[in-house]
């Protein structure tokens, strides 16, 4: 199968990206990533101005018989002066994303304005999960900060831009976060983040499984598939057609692949299962993937993406 997918200025010739916060934190793990078989690109963790060693351990708890995890990492990173050099002194075989996030608004626009001026020429992957003023939800679940914080960026960024998205689960969600990205020149979205805030419980020891807030904390894999599919669907119906969708969330399967692709994913991230599994799963993603292509006789992307059937 031929995968070449562009999103703005860099060209992809497999489907596959690590998601933000797995195998990214340092160069050694980046690197895993641009040389694991099937790989498409590789994105950085999130990063702030100054490097956090993040939340107290355990802070992560997978489920690898159910493919579920639970985290509450508090953005451990290297800060964006460590991702920069990575980008800019390496010699990179991959496309490579910069996801940017901040604790506060002004956090955020002076790490993109550290971007504008480097010679990064990749995408960037503004994270909107970020906290704001506290007692306010997260940026993104705040539709009049998200309109504000995009204004702001896109007065002087001019790098190809892309927002990653928390699930959102109301139809009108949908139509008003869509509403207010198609007012923007955004290369494209990524869709979703974890879905916080759960909670899992350890049967043997009635224990929360991770110590920060008091075992609440983002919920990834199996579990989060149909949520993850309903927000790309859901986007892909209402976004412009030049606004791009990386899909994240769910992904065990090469039939989670095809139907992420079904709802309209131009690429797809994997978080919970590589950081389960190791990147090695992204080829045995795109053979299974390929077994699901022959089986239906497809020979081109174009006859999956978006073309979810409805019931008559
Ligand atoms: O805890 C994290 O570092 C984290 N975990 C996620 O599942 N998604 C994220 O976007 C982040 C980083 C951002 C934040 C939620 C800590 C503000």
């Amino acid at each position: 199968m031929n995968y070449t997918t562009k999103i703005a200025n860099q060209v992809f010739h497999h489907l596959f990206i690590n998601a933000a916060g797995v195998y990214c934190q340092t160069v050694e793990e980046l690197e895993q990533i641009q040389n694991a078989p099937c790989a498409g690109a590789v994105i950085t963790k999130s990063a702030t101005a100054k490097e956090r060693s993040g939340n107290s351990e355990p802070r992560y708890f997978e489920n690898s018989v159910e493919h579920n995890t639970i985290n509450s990492m508090g953005l451990p990173n290297l800060g964006i002066d460590y991702y920069l050099n990575y980008v800019l002194k390496h010699s990179l075989k991959l496309p490579t994303l910069f996801s940017i996030v901040g604790l506060s608004q002004s956090e955020i626009i002076d790490n993109l304005k550290k971007l504008q001026a480097s010679g990064f020429s990749g995408l960037t992957e503004l994270n909107l999960s970020c906290p704001n003023v506290s007692g306010k939800p997260q940026i993104a679940y705040d539709f009049a900060a998200t309109r504000e914080i995009l204004d702001n960026v896109f007065a002087f960024y001019s790098k190809p831009l892309g927002v990653k998205l928390p699930p959102y689960f109301d139809i009108a969600h949908f139509d008003q976060i869509a509403a207010i990205l198609n007012d923007y020149p955004l290369a494209y979205v990524n869709a979703i983040n974890s879905v916080g805030n759960g909670l899992v419980i350890d049967p043997e020891t009635d224990t929360v499984v991770i110590k920060p807030k008091d075992g609440f904390g983002g919920l990834g894999g199996k579990q989060i598939k149909a949520t993850a599919l309903a927000n790309v669907r859901a986007l892909r119906q209402r976004l412009h057609p030049q606004i791009k969708i990386i899909a994240t969330g769910g992904v065990i399967n090469g039939r989670d692949v095809y139907d992420h692709l079904l709802c309209g994913a131009d690429l797809i991230s994997i978080g919970s299962q590589l950081e389960i599994e190791g990147p090695t799963v992204f080829a045995r993603l795109e053979k299974e993937l390929e077994e699901i292509f022959a089986d239906k006789g497809i020979t081109d992307l174009r006859q999956v993406r978006g073309k979810l059937k409805l019931i008559a």
